[in-house]
């Protein structure tokens, strides 16, 4: 037998979709993903929503006063997309540098999605646009019909949302985020290869599925959108994100709420792992034999897809372990509860 790896180094890792929102959250929750990132994608879905260059700079001027002078961690800075979203507002902003996505929200999919896009056709201006300048349309990829069970909003979602989209864009770069089901996979695998589609995928949903939503009562802790799924679709997620396929890569959707928000009669969807990211993955990849494929994942397969460099630095993974903290003190009257916390892990960042 091969002895256990005891240290791993490994570039940088980027996260391709976090959510920090602002304020004294903001404040609590970016040193914890700072640490780890060189950059991360940031999420626009604040109330109200950042819908354009300007609101976006604003956000980023706020990030960038959280994390004082000498941060080397950097915020990608999107637009959240509306039925008014402004071709010309966004172009601007993609060519001064400000903005690197758009977020596309089906109305009322998600969390802070009441703005979002009420029929897609009514933003093909939009779309066109972004095809011609090379800029990447990050999707909520679930239908929003209420008639469609929430466990098959995603799968619905690739045949009558997503073929259709690309057969229509065809070089169009979309990011399909955090998908949860082997039909995303599948359609990722389909498309990836002539570099217009790759796919986030979170590791919540590499290590649950929907029967630990249920375990020994109703967990409010893990429930996210897109919801869970059943296990042969956390298995086809782990073996996707493990295969060093170039279009599968880190998105933690880490999502902070408040405890008293998700420890409630109608509970946010949201789940915290921005406080050991880079750890929870490391986890998973150790399970399943395939180490030597994290950094393609976490530092590599991304800044390829956006048509950026990887980050010039490493950091350093050691098998010594850590029980993943307690709770995170917002502002005196709330607090944010890590996922996992109190459970073991097996690996930590060095110099932490
Ligand atoms: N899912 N919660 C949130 C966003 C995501 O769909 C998502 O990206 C959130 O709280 O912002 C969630 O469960
Ligand atoms: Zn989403
Ligand atoms: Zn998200």
């Amino acid at each position: 037998m091969t002895e256990q790896p005891q240290r791993l180094t490994i570039r940088r890792p980027d996260d391709w979709h976090l959510h920090i929102r602002t304020g004294a959250m903001l404040r609590a929750v970016l040193p914890l993903s700072a640490r780890q990132l060189g950059r991360a994608i940031i999420m626009p879905n604040l109330v109200p929503p950042v819908t354009t260059t300007e609101k976006a700079m604003a956000y980023r001027a706020e990030i960038q006063e959280a994390l004082g002078s000498d941060a080397r961690f950097q915020p990608l800075m999107t637009a959240y997309m509306t039925d008014g979203t402004d071709p010309d507002d966004i172009e601007r902003g993609f060519r001064d540098g400000v903005l690197t996505a758009v977020k596309l929200y089906p109305q009322n999919a998600t969390t802070n999605s009441a703005a979002g896009v009420s029929d897609i056709t009514k933003v093909y201006p939009v779309l066109e646009r972004m095809q011609a300048i090379g800029m990447p349309l990050l999707m909520h990829g679930e239908v929003t019909d209420k008639t469609v069970d929430v466990f098959d909003r995603e799968a619905v979602f690739v045949e009558l949302v997503l073929r259709p989209l690309l057969d229509r864009f065809p070089t169009l770069k979309i990011v399909m985020e955090h998908i949860t089901t082997e039909e995303g996979v599948a359609i990722v695998r389909q498309h990836g290869p002539s570099g217009r589609l790759a796919a986030t995928i979170t590791a919540h949903h590499l290590m649950i599925n929907r029967s630990d939503i249920f375990a020994g009562g109703i967990r409010p802790h893990l429930y996210c959108l897109p919801i869970a799924k059943r296990e042969k679709h956390r298995l086809a997620l782990r073996r996707a994100a493990t295969s060093g396929e170039p279009w599968f890569f880190l998105g933690t959707d880490s999502a902070p709420h408040p405890i008293g928000a998700k420890e409630t009669a109608c509970g946010c969807a949201g789940i915290f792992t921005a406080a050991t990211a880079i750890e929870l993955y490391a986890q998973v990849f150790d399970q399943e034999g395939a180490l030597d494929k994290l950094e393609a994942f976490a530092s590599l397969n991304g800044p390829r897809f956006y048509g950026l460099e990887p980050n010039p630095d490493t950091i350093t993974l050691e098998r010594s372990g850590q029980t993943v903290r307690d709770v995170l003190d917002v502002d005196g009257s709330a607090a944010v509860l890590p996922f996992l916390s109190g459970e073991r892990l097996d690996w930590r960042m060095a110099g932490e």
